[in-house]
């Protein structure tokens, strides 16, 4: 018997401050990393900027309308850390923490649960003068004080936080792949560095966090490729494992439990590249574990594992940025692993793997491994859109949809505990690397890669009121 998703499901959608809100200088605001790097050339597709974005910060009424209309239960945002704290560490800005107050309010009027990211990859880029960001060890109390400053000003409507957003995402492509800020190239050794700062971040977090309130719900969401042995060779399903190992328990265990797999860690130590940590670092891993309420996950694809030999493919310091189909390439890490094409999956134009059995694959594994209920935080297909008179059919969007929310329904069936589904994205907003034409949203935004194209006016898509009627049913449509 199919009993579905739980009455009380919280049907949502997400985003995040730098994809929409623009207003990059405007009310106190400091610049962030993002604004930094996206004006070097070459780093963006066109190199599109987010200083006006969809104009969020002055539409924020008129988007929580929509949300409203459609029924929408939960909407995740990010707060933006150099809008309340200019240069990371110093004066506090009023009227930052003014708009997400006016936001939350507006949510909250409608009866819409805000669930609220404090770290979604806009850092004060004064923290990169003062000491290199993460890279130091100093950016966990500023991290810490800014968080605390949230969580005082906003947890008495606020009780769905997500500390940090796809550690794995902002690190690896920070300090390996060179594609987010600050750019480095192959630095494995400070990518475990960064690591080890952005997991005592998250703890301490999720400590303070459970002082101030302690009914609150805490987790991070992590950015979770479940992952095929590309057929039954032995060294094949080994290599399944250290991908397993090194690319999703890394974040899953030290969130769920406040360690490194072992394999993982031994890895680390062979090639001398185990992270340092402080005394007393491990018991507060530990004890933010034992206090998170879920585990965060965004999923877009799976990918295949096959054995790479120590003279294979590297990290990839291109990706399709373009939607040119078949433009991606093969990475891995030389004598472990590589991630070849599924060939019994389609994609999307952005060569993204479309695996709606790779979202339940996510939930049984956490339940099996972790037994916390789960929080699916992003999930959404980036898509050319046309807009003809007024009107924008997604089928392809629908479809995909589709699929993930059958495939997450079985998920409750097999018995985890799933809290909430929350859709990438709300509106169309900026893709960090590949502009805006590349599309998201339940609600169309008429704007192009040129700041001053289009009119910003928002328009529903088909799968606008789709979506509407899978909120209605509670995921039985
Ligand atoms: C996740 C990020 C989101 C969003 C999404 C889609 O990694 O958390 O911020 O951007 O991916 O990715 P993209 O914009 O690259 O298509």
């Amino acid at each position: 018997r199919s009993n579905g998703f739980p009455k009380d499901f919280l049907w949502g959608s997400a985003s995040a401050a730098y994809q929409i809100e623009g207003a990059w200088n405007e009310d106190g605001k400091g610049p962030s990393n993002w604004d930094q790097f996206v004006r070097i050339p070459g780093k963006t597709f066109k190199a599109t900027t987010g200083d006006k974005a969809v104009d969020h910060y002055h539409r924020y009424k008129e988007d929580v309308a929509l949300m409203a209309e459609m029924g929408l239960k939960t909407y995740r945002f990010s707060i933006s850390w150099p809008r309340i704290i200019p240069d990371g560490n110093g004066e506090i800005n009023e009227k930052g923490l003014q708009f997400y107050d006016d936001l939350i309010n507006e949510l909250v009027k409608y009866g819409i649960v805000p669930m609220v990211t404090v770290y979604h990859w806009d850092m004060p880029q004064a923290l990169e003068e003062q000491y290199h960001g993460w890279e130091s060890r100093r950016i966990v109390d500023d991290f810490v004080r800014y968080a605390k400053v949230l969580f005082e000003r906003y947890s008495d409507r606020v009780k769905h936080w997500i500390i940090m957003n796809e550690q794995n995402v902002f690190t690896g492509l920070g300090w390996n792949a060179g594609m987010h800020p600050p750019g480095k190239v192959d630095d494995q050794k400070m990518f475990y560095q960064v690591n080890h700062h952005a997991f005592m971040a998250h703890a301490k977090s999720v400590i303070a966090l459970k002082e101030i309130c302690p009914d609150a719900k805490v987790g991070s969401s992590f950015a979770y490729t479940p992952s095929y042995a590309f057929d039954r060779k032995p060294e094949n399903a080994m290599a399944k494992m250290d991908y397993d190992d090194l690319n999703n328990f890394y974040w899953m265990d030290m969130y769920a439990y406040g360690r490194y797999p072992r394999a993982a860690a031994a890895y680390l130590k062979s090639k001398d590249l185990t992270p340092v940590m402080e005394d007393g670092d491990e018991d507060i891993l530990r004890k933010a574990a034992g206090l998170i309420d879920f585990m965060g996950v965004n999923y877009y694809q799976s990918c295949v594992v096959e054995h790479n030999p120590i003279d294979g493919v590297g990290t990839t310091h291109e990706m399709n940025t373009t939607g040119k189909k078949g433009t991606a390439k093969v990475q891995g890490v030389p004598g472990l692993y590589k991630n070849p094409a599924n060939e019994f999956l389609p994609t999307t134009d952005w060569d993204w793997t479309i695996d709606p059995m790779g979202l339940r694959m996510c939930c049984r594994q956490i339940t099996s491994r972790y037994d916390l209920p789960i929080v699916i935080s992003e999930n959404g297909l980036g898509a050319f859109d046309k807009f003809e008179d007024g009107e924008i059919h997604d089928p392809y969007r629908i479809d995909y949809l589709k699929h993930h929310i059958e495939e997450l329904k079985k998920a409750c069936d097999d018995g985890c505990r799933v809290l909430a589904y929350c859709t990438w994205s709300y509106t169309d907003l900026l893709s960090w690397l590949n502009g805006y034409q590349k599309r998201y949203g339940f609600v169309y935004v008429d704007r192009e890669e040129d700041e001053n194209s289009g009119t910003l006016n928002r328009y529903k898509k088909d799968s606008y009121y789709w979506y509407k009627h899978v909120i209605e049913t509670n995921g039985e449509e």
